[in-house]
């Protein structure tokens, strides 16, 4: 259900650092946390100095030697759906942080992010009973016989540092497989949207999580926790998702001391629409892609190829599913689209909304900034925009814009399509719409992603591997793919 006013978030009015179990202060001058939708301070943040960073990495690796280490894999699965329980106990709370921090609409934080968050738990909770181990028989002359089976042993204290944009969601979905698989963590939320790690602490806490196995420190990256965190030696690895050029800063720092990482970035995702598909579910599929959480999404599709016979009718009905889009207050039941996180953010959008203009481009519908009412325009808001008539080398068209935007571009033939989907520095996901069943093998055997979706978009099966190509991430997550990264594999060789 949606929930239609906020509950009071009084604790929440001063965000803390949450350290061994306890919310602890620091004494860098706080910050502001701003409401996307009016853009109103709303909280005041602790942020971390290199002090605070150690603590917390020090309480980490204590709880890795206390009864965390000891408990059966089952009894840590109990932990975990225990979490899951305890974030859906305190649902509305977490809708109304989320939609604090973000402005997305109520009916997005409470079908997808919230309910996701709890989810993470469940999904990993099962894989610990899933996960298998490796076992051969050597048949060499030295040692016929001899037994060899793989054990795995938590990497140790990973660290996760996380993106604004599905701030729950994408926190748990690395948290939940790092408990799940028995190592201690410490949280960088992003500095726009601490609320709801904040609001975690308290549910791990309750769920009998042990003192130092969950910690969260605020701020921001350079010279502030998130650097301190990923320069930390007593951090074993880390998982980021974010921005491919934050990437770049942290593999480096990640580069002293051998450590891993695994990396979900940035994408530029191309759509394939078919003339053969089903035009009203990819009208639909796309605007929902393009649009969904104001096009803040690593999976959005920003840059859209269909095929010539339905370009004009395909462009047409994109424009009508874009105009239905309803901004305004997100507890309003017929809010259907929410602002983007920061004034920073809407500025590099919106310089984007004028580099289509100076490339070339054909404005289909927006462009520009909404009106509304007055109690929203300080808020962080940019009209849905659909283009078409740029480029192939435009910016606009080659450069990851994060928001509510696409590019409709005429293809003529399937190889063509494939190429100029490929023709890209990334590979996070696509997705292809065609009636065509022996097409859309061939099509998503082509394009080179990590993600290809057929006649849908973001449908996600957590047991499934998830990551990108190319400059897109490292590593993939998910079911027991994230086994890879969140342990350690030891041979064990017995001579029998
Ligand atoms: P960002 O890279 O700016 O920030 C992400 C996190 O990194 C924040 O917590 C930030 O404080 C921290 N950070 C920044 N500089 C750092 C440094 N030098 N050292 C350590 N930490 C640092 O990304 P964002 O703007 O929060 O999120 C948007 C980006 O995330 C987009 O590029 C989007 O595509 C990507 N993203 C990818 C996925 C995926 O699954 N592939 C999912 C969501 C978002
Ligand atoms: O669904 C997920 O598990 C996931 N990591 C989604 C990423 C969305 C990007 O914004």
């Amino acid at each position: 259900m949606t929930p239609t006013s906020s509950p009071p978030l009084a604790d929440l009015a001063v965000i803390r650092h949450f350290i061994d179990g306890r919310y602890v202060e620091s004494p860098r001058p706080l910050f502001d946390n701003r409401d996307p939708a009016t853009g109103k301070v709303v909280a005041q943040v602790h942020e971390a100095d290199a002090a605070i960073v150690a603590h917390a990495v020090d309480a980490a690796r204590r709880a890795l030697q206390g009864p965390w280490a000891t408990l059966s894999g089952q009894a840590r699965a109990k932990v975990l759906r225990r979490l899951a329980d305890g974030i859906r106990d305190r649902f509305d709370e977490f809708v109304a942080a989320e939609i604090r921090d973000t402005g997305k609409p109520a009916s997005l934080a409470s079908h997808l992010d919230i309910p996701r968050g709890a989810a993470n738990f469940e999904v990993f909770a099962d894989q610990i009973a899933a996960s298998a181990t490796e076992a051969f028989r050597s048949d060499t002359p030295d040692g016929r016989g001899a037994l060899n089976y793989g054990l795995r042993t938590p990497r140790g204290v990973i660290a996760v540092i996380c993106p604004w944009n599905l701030p729950l969601l994408l926190m748990t979905w690395k948290v939940a497989p790092a408990l799940a698989f028995g190592n201690t963590v410490v949280v960088k939320p992003s500095e726009e949207t601490p609320s709801t790690t904040t609001l975690l602490g308290e549910v791990m806490r309750d769920a009998g999580v042990p003192d130092g196995v969950f910690n969260v420190v605020h701020g921001f990256g350079p010279d502030s926790a998130g650097q301190y965190l990923t320069e930390h030696p007593d951090v074993d690895a880390i998982t980021f998702t974010g921005e491919t050029r934050t990437g770049t800063a942290i593999m480096q720092a990640a580069a002293v001391g051998v450590r891993p990482v695994s990396f979900e970035l940035g994408g530029k995702n191309a759509g394939i629409v078919f003339a053969d598909c089903d035009l009203d579910a990819a009208v639909a599929g796309i605007a929902r892609s393009a649009f969904l959480n104001s096009g803040q999404v690593c999976l959005g599709t920003e840059r859209v190829y269909v095929e010539r016979p339905v370009f004009e009718a395909f462009v047409s009905r994109l424009k009508t599913a874009a105009e239905a889009l309803v901004p305004g207050d997100p507890w309003a039941e017929s809010t259907s689209f929410g602002p983007l996180i920061s004034s920073r953010h809407r500025d590099k959008v919106l310089g984007y909304y004028a580099r289509a203009l100076d490339d070339g481009a054909t404005v289909v519908t927006g462009g520009g900034v909404p009106q509304l009412p007055d109690a929203l325009a300080g808020g962080y808001w940019v009209q849905p925009t659909i283009w078409t008539g740029l480029p192939e080398d435009s910016a606009v068209i080659r450069e990851e814009i994060f928001g509510p935007c696409c590019h409709v571009a005429p293809f003529d033939r399937e190889d063509e399509a494939i190429a100029r989907a490929n023709a890209s520095p990334y590979g996070l996901a696509t997705t292809i719409w065609t009636g065509d069943l022996t097409r859309a093998h061939r099509v998503a055997a082509a394009i080179e992603v990590g993600v290809a979706w057929v006649n849908c978009w973001f449908l996600r099966d957590l047991r499934t591997a998830f990551g990108g190509a190319r400059q897109s991430g490292i590593g993939r997550e998910g079911g027991v793919h994230g086994l890879e990264f969140y342990t350690e594999l030891r041979n064990v060789c017995i001579k029998l």
